[in-house]
């Protein structure tokens, strides 16, 4: 039996999220197509007749502007230690950049098996893929290179036996059953603000936050109740989020409602509010609450 943690790496939108949800066959992590949608590390558990692999996802590594953003990557980098292997996910379909060269530096001092994960090539024509693994070839001595969809699936089952291969061999570490470690309050927070990102643009997807204020387990009527804080940072941005008669702010919770009842698989009774807090993204004591790690 093998057994052990791969942790995911990459810039912004690269599709870790995206891989992860597809391995363990369940939305784990939200996705978006903006950059910084995961804020931080989400934990998926798969089970294989020969082993248990422990996936770790994590924010897309990028240049931080404020606290929030220093705590996402630092949660980022936290992860390539004390795992196994780590796997670098690149965006095939963008050209390599100061983001991908930076990623790569940080690699020269991890000691455990480097896996190079060449995403979203169902974006790309063919010839474009060889001078690319070429290229990340030459920078680093990764232990393999594997082109993969997240999106449809290609080879994504040859990936994770080539994750099997580079874990050591090991007992499950966790239960069969046993999936994640993050708390229904955090799905709950998440799938509103992946509708956020959804049906907002420009600096909103950025500067929002969900925060849930209670969670009513169902009760005899299998009715679980939602109490969820939007965060915005300017008294401008909150007419955007509630828009015009509520019609925005309707259109997020309804669409969050219908999420979340199939993900907890009960009716939800779901109750939403836009806040105005200025600086929250330099806030510590807001960053805590949100349940933004802590280095
Ligand atoms: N065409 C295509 N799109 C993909 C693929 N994988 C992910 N995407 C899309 O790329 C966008 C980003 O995906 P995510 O999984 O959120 O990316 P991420 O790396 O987790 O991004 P951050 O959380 O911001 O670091 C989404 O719109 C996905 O649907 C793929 O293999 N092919
Ligand atoms: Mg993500």
């Amino acid at each position: 039996m093998k057994s052990g943690f791969v942790s995911f790496l990459g810039r912004p939108n690269a599709g870790k999220s995206t891989l992860l949800n597809r391995i363990v066959g369940q939305k784990l992590a939200i996705v978006s197509d903006k950059p910084q949608t995961t804020r931080t590390r989400v934990v998926g558990v798969r089970n294989y007749e020969d082993g248990q692999v422990i996936f770790v996802d994590t924010p897309g590594v990028h240049k931080p502007t404020h606290r929030m953003n220093v705590r996402m990557v630092d949660t980022a980098l936290d992860a390539m230690r004390d795992v196994d292997v780590v796997a670098l996910v690149v965006d095939a379909s963008v050209p390599p950049g100061t983001g991908d060269r930076f990623l790569l530096t940080l690699l020269k001092d991890v000691k455990i098996p480097a896996i190079l994960v060449l995403n979203k090539v169902d974006l790309i024509a063919k010839p474009t893929l060889l001078p690319l693994l070429e290229q990340y070839r030459l920078s680093h001595p990764f232990a393999e290179f594997v082109p993969i969809s997240a999106a449809d699936g290609t080879n994504v089952d040859v990936l994770e036996r080539l994750f099997l291969q580079h874990l050591p061999e090991g007992e499950p570490l966790y239960p069969p059953e046993y999936l994640t470690d993050q708390q229904e309050r955090f799905f709950a927070a998440e799938i509103v603000r992946e509708q956020v990102l959804q049906l907002t643009h420009d600096e909103l997807p950025f500067s929002t936050a969900v925060v849930v204020d209670r969670f009513e387990e169902a009760d005899e009527h299998g009715l679980i109740k939602l109490y969820c804080t939007i965060l915005v940072e300017r008294d401008s941005q909150k007419p955007i989020v509630v828009g015009r008669a509520g019609a925005m702010i309707k259109q997020i919770g309804t669409a969050a409602r219908m999420e979340l009842e199939q993900h907890f698989d009960q009716r939800v009774y779901l109750d939403l509010h836009v806040k105005v807090k200025s600086e929250w993204r330099d806030d510590e004591r807001a960053l805590d609450e949100i349940g933004l790690r802590r280095r």
